[in-house]
């Protein structure tokens, strides 16, 4: 019985640009219940959490913007995730901006002894308050989940850590901070930069990755943000970086994923409609479900 739990999660409070709480809306318009309902016995779309219209906090903690009201959102997802599981289905997770993970993985670690996290980001999300050059903390949730950080976050669940560095996998990054650089080499995270995936290929790229991950995680979560891909295939993004993953690239990164059998969670996130064009993004967010939960062409 393969049971599929949708969880939106409209919140834009991580970063700036307002929009991207839309995300959840424009996902679905783009068809994903009925595109996966052929894939699962049953889809259940849990609707969104409730994070409701919060005025951005007045009185931001240094370098930490909007603290408090991540903090207390994100718990409420880590609830909801941890009940999907609970209840036997995948969760699957629609953002909102890339803040969203701290909630998502909270509610997904415990229920594993080593979780592998498929990092698959522009970015390397890997900041602190120390390191950030935005005080955005989109550009934190790897950081958290390892848990290094706010404690406000990384306490989301009621514990931390919840990786391990060697259990994470970035792939496409190609802006990465100088604190982020440092941290990578002294913790030991894999990365494969937008250099690796140019010279080894696409193919190779993932199957080391899953190589990497399946002997020593017992459950791995793909974080998938949006502006991993080449902005020209998904501009509805706030933070795009030219130079990225191509949308060809991207199913077949799904694809293998989906063969290798490998993945228990998921969350699409950086989604913006505002920012897009004709809901593309969201479209190509859908399409790349379709080919993760195993889609063929054929
Ligand atoms: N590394 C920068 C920029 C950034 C991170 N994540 C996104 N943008 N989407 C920061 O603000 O931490
Ligand atoms: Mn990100
Ligand atoms: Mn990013």
């Amino acid at each position: 019985m393969k049971k599929l739990a949708i969880i939106g999660m409209p919140m834009d409070l991580g970063q700036a640009r307002r929009g991207v709480d839309m995300g959840p809306s424009a996902i679905r318009y783009a068809g994903v219940n009925e595109r996966l309902k052929r894939l699962f016995d049953e889809v259940h779309d849990k609707g969104d959490i409730a994070v409701g219209r919060p005025e951005v906090e007045v009185d931001p903690v240094s370098n930490l913007r909007n603290l408090h009201l991540i903090a207390e959102k994100t718990e409420m997802l880590a609830k909801e995730v941890n009940q999907a599981i609970e209840e036997g289905a995948f969760p699957l997770v629609f953002g909102g901006d890339h803040s969203i993970a701290i909630g998502t993985i909270a509610g997904v670690a415990k229920h594993y002894e080593n979780l592998g996290v498929i990092w698959y980001d522009a970015h390397g999300d890997l900041n602190t308050a120390e390191t950030s050059p935005t005080g955005n903390i989109h550009g934190m949730p790897l950081a958290v989940s390892l848990g290094m950080g706010h404690p406000l976050l990384t306490n989301v669940g009621g514990y931390a850590p919840k990786i391990k560095p060697e259990n994470i996998v970035i792939i496409g990054a190609r802006s990465l901070d100088e604190g982020e650089r440092e941290l990578i080499k002294k913790i030991g995270i894999k990365v494969y930069t937008m250099h690796e995936i140019d010279r080894l290929g696409m193919t190779k790229v993932m199957e080391e990755t899953i190589e990497y991950l399946k002997e020593k995680t017992d459950g791995v979560h793909l974080s998938l943000d949006l502006d991993g891909l080449d902005p020209h295939d998904a501009p509805g993004v706030g933070t795009p970086v030219i130079g990225g993953i191509s949308y060809r690239e991207s199913h077949l990164a799904m694809e293998m994923l989906a063969e290798a059998g490998l993945i228990t969670s998921a969350e699409f996130v950086e989604v913006n409609p505002i920012l897009d064009d004709k809901n593309k993004t969201a479209t190509v967010a859908v399409a790349l479900m379709g080919s993760l939960f195993g889609e063929k062409l054929l």
